[in-house]
């Protein structure tokens, strides 16, 4: 059984999303940010950087426990216990790994500063226009990708499309601006928020 203490937000989500996706026994254990739940000794003990998502894998390899956090960890983690999500051909790994990085530390990390700025009093416009540039223009080579292929690293999916789309659905949700206008995108979206895994994981 896997503990995962998470919140909804995109890394939360990528989270959850992994657990669901690979069918792996889990419990959630919600962590309400704005309460500082995240900044307990308890918690920092688990992630002295007091982030979500954590996970504690009471059956960890060899029967040990594990404790584990950083989203995109827990997805390979989750992937390589459960044998799913991930290609078993050596050749075909290298374009899954380099989609699992663009959709985990290009789209989810500007995301954050985007809306870190946004939350300041007066939010610096340029900074802000910046942000939504990268952001788009990385949305903007995804449809261009999608156009030609079903999912993010080929035609099957893997972990790269379960991070991409923790980080779409929230911006998504906050900032639609971002991704509307990308057809390409939204069918794979559409395909994939269709997923009964995805639409459990989505449910905070
Ligand atoms: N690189 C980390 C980032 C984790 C992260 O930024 N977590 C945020 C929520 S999305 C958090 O816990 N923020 C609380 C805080 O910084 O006070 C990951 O992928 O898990």
């Amino acid at each position: 059984m896997i503990d995962l203490y998470a919140a909804g937000t995109s890394n939360g989500i990528r989270a959850r999303i992994a657990v669901e996706e690979c069918g792996l026994a889990y419990k959630l254990m919600p962590i309400d940010l704005a309460k500082g739940e995240h900044k307990t000794a308890a918690f920092l003990a688990m992630n002295p950087n007091a982030q979500i998502p954590v996970i504690v894998d009471h059956d960890g390899p060899g029967g040990k426990p594990v404790t584990l956090s950083q989203s995109t960890a827990i997805l390979l983690y989750c992937a390589e216990k459960s044998g799913k999500f991930m290609p078993k051909d050596p050749a075909a790994r290298p374009a899954v790994l380099q989609a699992l990085m663009s959709a985990s530390t290009d789209i989810t990390p500007i995301f954050g500063s985007l809306f870190a700025v946004l939350r300041a009093k007066e939010p610096h416009a340029p900074t802000v226009q910046m942000f939504k540039d990268r952001l788009r223009g990385f949305f903007k080579v995804w449809d261009d990708k999608l156009a030609k292929q079903k999912c993010c690293a080929g035609d099957e999916v893997t972990i790269a499309d379960l991070s991409l789309y923790a980080g779409y659905a929230r911006i998504k949700g906050a900032a639609p601006e971002l991704v509307d206008g990308l057809p390409n995108l939204a069918r794979w979206a559409d395909e994939l928020s269709a997923r009964p895994a995805i639409q459990r994981a989505m449910k905070f």
